[in-house]
């Protein structure tokens, strides 16, 4: 019985460090892999600050869940073309996408 305690506590602790991986994975650092492609749908637009919020599909190369997250983009003039609602396919620097295009 002490054993079986001992092994479900470890087992509580190693499923709440993976569940919090994967809602904080937004604040990660920049992967050493560099540029990363991503794919997803466009929420939201802000041009005037450069940033847009994206329902991207999961991004194996960083372990990423399918989430609904903010992210800059290098260049405002880059989201002149989409409109909320777009299918798009982006690379990903660290937080910032240096690259959009439909999907
Ligand atoms: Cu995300």
């Amino acid at each position: 019985m002490k054993t079986m305690l001992i092994a479900l506590a470890a087992l509580g602790v190693s499923a709440s460090g993976a569940s919090a991986h994967g809602q904080d994975h937004g604040d990660h650092a920049v992967p050493a892999a560099g540029v990363v492609e991503g794919t997803g749908v466009l929420k939201k637009i802000d041009a005037k600050s450069g940033s847009v919020t994206i329902a991207h599909d999961p991004i194996k190369a960083l372990n990423w869940p399918a989430m609904t997250m903010p992210f800059k983009v290098a260049d405002k003039a880059m989201l002149a073309k989409f409109k909320a609602g777009s299918k798009v396919r982006f690379d990903l620097k660290g937080q910032t996408i240096t690259a959009i295009r439909p999907q």
